[in-house]
């Protein structure tokens, strides 16, 4: 794939560089995305399941898929988009990533400070008293695990719709695009708030806006560069050529 020598300048020349992601890093590795045709949720309906109404008013399937989403994220492996990001920590002198996905690929290929702003989906905790939960979490005919503390449901640590983004990494977000100056928007639709806030904000600080996407997606107007292929392919060979400027 071709890519522009302005672009490849550009990035050659940034002193804080910032990533977002979302699904799409993740497609090349086998998770399927949520709004893509085969997507998660042309299937099923996100507010049912990936809601705590959802949860509370159907426990038992809202745990099995995510039961069965775990056995997926469990059985693959980071692809050369993960290892291409986890690589750009070393090139530039001020690095940071910030993930809406939650299967922990990215920490697998080796990326360090992850900033996760939808929790993650290895992880449980008791939906009442928040207790982390760390017990078995497959029980014979489906049954839920139960908090030892409280007696709550557990449920994953994934961010809900209509659940507040962890302050911390919303904290640590808002500095990371008040300070790069190279904001790239990998394999997400920006369509999720706030996260999809993101990018646009860093370009209004300032930062140069890069979206790797294959497909055109909300932001793509607003980018200042689009890579229209795979991340599995574009973040690789970007990185070869920044090499070829040494
Ligand atoms: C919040 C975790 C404050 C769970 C997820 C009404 C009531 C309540 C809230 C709202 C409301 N209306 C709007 C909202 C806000 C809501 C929202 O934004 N809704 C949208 C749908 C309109 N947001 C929230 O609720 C957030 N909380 O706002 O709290 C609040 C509180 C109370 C009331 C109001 C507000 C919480 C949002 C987090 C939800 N949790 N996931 C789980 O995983 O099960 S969201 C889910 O979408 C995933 O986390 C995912 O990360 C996220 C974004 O999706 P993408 O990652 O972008 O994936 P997608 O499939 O969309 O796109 C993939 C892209 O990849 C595509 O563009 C494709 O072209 C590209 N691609 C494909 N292959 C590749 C590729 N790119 C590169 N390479 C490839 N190979
Ligand atoms: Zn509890």
């Amino acid at each position: 794939m071709k890519i522009a020598s302005e672009l490849v300048q550009t990035v050659k020349k940034a002193k804080y560089v910032a990533v977002l992601t979302g699904a799409g890093v993740s497609a090349e590795s086998g998770i399927a995305t949520f709004r893509d045709p085969d997507g998660l949720w042309a299937k099923l309906n996100p507010a049912e399941l990936a809601s705590v109404d959802g949860f509370m008013s159907n426990p038992k399937l809202v745990w099995s898929w995510y039961q069965h989403r775990r056995d997926i994220v469990h059985s693959t492996e980071p692809n050369k988009g993960h290892y291409a990001i986890a690589e750009m920590e070393k090139v530039f002198p001020e690095f940071a990533l910030i993930t809406q996905n939650v299967d922990r690929l990215h920490q697998s290929a080796g990326s360090n400070d992850v900033v996760e702003l939808h929790g993650n989906i290895i992880e449980n905790h008791c939906q009442k008293c928040k207790k982390p939960f760390l017990g078995e979490t497959t029980l014979p005919d489906g049954e839920l695990p139960r908090c030892s503390e409280c007696g709550g449901m557990i449920r994953p640590s994934v961010v809900w719709f209509g659940e507040n983004l962890p302050f911390e990494a919303m904290a640590k977000s808002e500095e990371i695009v008040e300070s790069c100056d190279l904001f790239f928007s990998v394999g997400t639709s920006a369509e999720v708030y706030p996260a999809a806030a993101l990018p646009v904000k860093a370009k209004q600080y300032g930062a140069t806006l890069i979206e790797v996407n294959p497909n055109k997606t909300a932001i793509s107007h607003y980018a200042d560069f689009r890579l229209e292929a795979p991340s599995g392919i574009a973040l690789p060979i970007l990185l070869e050529k920044l090499k070829e400027i040494e």
